[in-house]
């Protein structure tokens, strides 16, 4: 019997063939695509503003180089994911009105304040490194613009996260203040961290589908305990501790145990009333609103130069 249009693609996911924009999908692939992707280049635009905010302030002129770059880096793997998002038919200005209107999400995590100079060694070691271990399974994701855009993605993530952890074992050698200030970092900035990766398994809606797929290749419950283990022990080297009574290591399981997560706390977050969500979106709104001028400037000279071309 001939294969329906919906077999062949799954065959081909199973065969690890990537699919490629002009390819026939299911629409719902093609759905879920765009909104992972959108919400994922929405996080790196909106994830440059907490640690933006220390650009002016870094303690020398080398961290202040070095946190430029990387906060430039987060813009290049915003573009490149709008860039892939497009590629499944959604324009770059629709993405940009759903993140302005509130509608689209974006990561939970950059929705709270960068306190002290150590939070930005936080930032790199957890959050770079949370997403590090998200998004490098995501180089082998089943559609092909997303998964080419990741490689680079997470080249630049790991270097990254290396520098957060590097400011953070400066502090952690520094005096006693310094220490204090890397320690209460860690002490903010691990939660919501872990709570980076998403809802619990039996809680995530979007997983079962994204796995036969091939859009995500692990749930979320086994990235983030994989995201445990290894800050667990990393956390040693700092010779400072995480923010919880129950981690503990498990010879059972070959894995460390860990306490409750706050999910009230993450829902009412990602429902925009986390400490930051309010003036996170203002800020993107005023950027946008107050850029007019040079996409109106380019526009106009885009055409011009197209006139004289055509002359
Ligand atoms: N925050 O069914 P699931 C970075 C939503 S990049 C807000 O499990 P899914 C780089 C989810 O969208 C960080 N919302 O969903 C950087 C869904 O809502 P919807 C971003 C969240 O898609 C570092 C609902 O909950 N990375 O950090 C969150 O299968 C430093 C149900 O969830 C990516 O986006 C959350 N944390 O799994 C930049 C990676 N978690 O859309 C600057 C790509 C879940 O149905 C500085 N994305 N939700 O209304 C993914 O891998 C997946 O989308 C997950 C969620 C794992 C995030």
């Amino acid at each position: 019997m001939e294969k329906n249009l919906e077999e062949i693609f799954q065959d081909k996911i199973d065969k690890e063939i990537k699919i490629e924009p002009k390819d026939w999908m299911p629409e719902k692939y093609r759905q879920t695509l765009i909104r992972q992707i959108s919400q994922h280049a929405h996080s790196e635009i909106v994830g440059m503003l907490p640690e933006g905010n220390w650009i002016t302030r870094a303690p020398n002129l080398r961290r202040k180089a070095i946190l430029l770059a990387k906060v430039q880096d987060e813009a290049g793997h915003g573009l490149y994911l709008y860039s892939a998002a497009e590629t499944l038919g959604i324009s770059r200005d629709e993405m940009y009105a759903q993140l302005h209107s509130g509608k689209a999400k974006y990561s939970s995590i950059f929705n709270y304040p960068t306190l002290t100079w150590a939070d930005i060694g936080a930032i790199g070691w957890l959050v770079d490194g949370a997403a590090i271990m998200n998004q490098v399974p995501l180089c082998r994701s089943s559609f092909g613009p997303y998964a080419r855009a990741m490689v680079r993605v997470c080249k630049e993530e790991s270097f990254h996260q290396r520098q957060g952890f590097e400011i953070l074992l400066t502090l952690s050698k520094g005096t006693a203040a310094q220490r204090a200030m890397a320690q209460d970092a860690i002490n903010r900035w691990w939660w919501p961290s872990v709570m980076m990766f998403g809802p619990k398994d039996d809680e995530s809606p979007n997983t079962i589908l994204s796995m036969k797929w091939k859009i995500k290749r692990f749930t979320n419950d086994e990235l983030r305990q994989k995201f445990v283990d290894i800050c667990a022990e990393q956390v040693k080297i700092l010779g400072l501790s995480l923010p919880d009574k129950d981690l503990k290591w498990n010879a059972a399981t070959n894995h460390y145990d860990f306490g409750a997560i706050n999910w009230d706390e993450f829902w009412q977050v990602v429902q925009g009333n986390g400490p930051c969500n309010k003036q996170r979106l203002d800020t993107r709104r005023k950027a946008w609103e107050e850029g007019a001028w040079v996409r109106e400037a380019a526009n106009a000279h885009a055409e011009k130069r197209a006139k004289r071309k055509a002359v």
